[in-house]
C-alpha cells in the first residue's frame, strides 16, 4: 500500500514500489480517500472463508464437569462415552489436569472437561490445591454449560456451593447431578426428604435443573447431556419485544413498583439486548428508584413466564 498517492501523477509512480517485490501496490491517499473502497475489497478478498456454520448448529457444547474429589466425574465421563479413558481410583484427587473428550449424543456435538476435583479452601495454600481450584476455575471459565456433580450421600457441600458461586460470577449456564444414587435410599419417602432438603439448600440456586444419576450403573446419564443441550438453548434464547412488552404490561398490572420519595415510577418499555446471558432492559422514568425487591419480583415474574431455568438471566434498568 502507498499512501500520500493523492493524484494520478503521483499515482503513476507507483510502478517503482514493484521493484521492491512485495506484491503488488495498491496507491491510497488517506487524507481524501482515495481507492480506500478497491483497498477494503482487497483485503476482503484475501480473508480466509468463514466456516458455513449456522449459530447453534453442528458446533460443539463445552461441557464443564466439577464437583468434590471423588464425585465420580471422571466415572461419569467414562460411563457416557462407553469406555476407560479417564483414571477412576477410590483416591480422592486422581484427577491433576483437565482433560478434554469430544463426544457426539443424538446429533449433537459435545466436548467433555474432566477436572480435578475441588478441595476446601483452607487447604488452598498447599500448591497442588492452589493449582487444581484454579483450573477448576478455568473450566468453568471456558464452558457453555457446566454440570456440578454432588454425592447423594453428602449433599451439598460449602466446596458444592463455591463452585456454584463461582458459575454465577461468570454467568454459565448449569445443571446439578446428584451422583451415586446407586448407593441412596430408593423408598419414596426418603426420595421426597432428600429432594426438600436439596431445595432448601440451594437456595438462590433453586431454578437449577436438577437430576438424580449413577456413573456406575448409567442411570439417568444421559439424561444429564439432554438438560445440558436445553439449558445451552435457554442461554441462546431471545424473547420478542412485542412479548416482552405484554409480559411488562402484565406484571406491572398485577403488582405496580411503590412510590418512592414522592416519585410515581413509571415503565415504558422493555426488550432483550443480549444472549448468553439473555439480558433485558427495562425503560423507566426513574430507574435508580427501582428497589430490589421489585427487581427480584420481575426476575421471578421473566422465569415463571419464559423458563431460561438453570441460566443467569439479567435485568438492566434504564433512564428513557
Ligand atoms: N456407587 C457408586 N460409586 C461411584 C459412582 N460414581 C463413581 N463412583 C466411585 O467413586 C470413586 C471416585 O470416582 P472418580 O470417577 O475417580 O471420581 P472423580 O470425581 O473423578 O475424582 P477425582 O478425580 O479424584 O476428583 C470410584 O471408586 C468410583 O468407582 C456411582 O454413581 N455410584
Ligand atoms: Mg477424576
Amino acid at each position: 500500500m502507498a499512501n500520500k498517492s493523492d493524484n494520478e501523477q503521483l499515482e503513476m509512480e507507483i510502478y517503482d514500489f514493484l521493484k521492491l517485490g512485495l506484491g503488488d501496490p495498491l496507491p491510497v491517499a488517506a487524507t481524501v480517500g482515495r481507492n480506500v473502497g478497491e483497498l477494503l475489497d482487497k483485503i476482503v478478498s484475501m480473508l480466509p472463508e468463514a466456516e458455513g456454520v449456522a449459530e447453534g448448529e453442528a458446533e460443539s457444547i463445552r461441557v464443564a464437569l466439577v464437583g468434590r474429589p471423588n464425585v465420580g466425574k471422571s466415572s461419569f465421563i467414562n460411563k457416557l462415552i462407553g469406555g476407560e479413558r479417564l483414571l477412576v481410583t477410590p483416591i480422592a484427587g486422581t484427577t491433576r489436569d483437565s482433560v478434554d473428550t469430544p463426544f457426539e449424543f443424538e446429533g449433537q456435538k459435545y466436548t467433555l472437561i474432566d477436572t480435578a476435583g475441588l478441595r476446601r479452601k483452607y487447604k488452598v495454600h498447599e500448591n497442588i490445591e492452589f493449582y487444581t481450584n484454579l483450573r477448576t476455575d478455568r473450566a468453568i471459565e471456558s464452558c457453555d454449560v457446566a454440570v456440578v456433580l454432588i454425592d447423594a450421600a453428602e449433599g451439598l457441600s460449602v466446596q458444592d456451593q463455591r463452585i456454584m458461586e463461582k458459575i454465577i460470577s461468570t454467568r454459565r449456564p448449569s445443571v446439578l447431578a446428584v451422583n451415586k444414587w446407586d448407593l441412596a435410599e430408593k423408598d419414596q419417602v426418603a426420595v421426597e426428604r432428600f429432594g426438600k432438603e436439596l431445595k432448601a439448600t440451594l437456595g438462590r440456586f433453586s431454578r437449577m435443573p436438577v437430576v438424580y444419576v449413577s456413573a456406575l450403573t448409567g442411570q439417568r446419564v444421559p439424561k444429564v447431556l439432554s438438560l445440558v443441550k436445553k439449558v445451552h438453548s435457554e442461554n441462546h434464547k431471545r424473547i420478542a419485544t412485542s412479548e416482552l412488552n405484554d409480559f411488562l404490561q402484565a406484571a406491572v398490572g398485577k403488582k405496580h413498583p411503590p412510590a418512592r420519595k414522592g416519585k410515581y415510577i413509571r415503565f415504558y418499555y422493555a426488550t432483550q439486548s443480549e444472549v448468553t446471558p439473555p439480558t433485558f432492559v427495562f425503560f423507566s422514568n426513574y430507574p435508580e428508584l427501582i428497589d430490589k425487591s421489585y427487581i427480584s419480583y420481575l426476575n421471578n415474574q421473566l422465569r415463571s413466564t419464559f423458563g431460561f431455568d438453570g441460566v443467569p438471566i439479567r435485568l438492566k434498568f434504564r433512564k428513557k
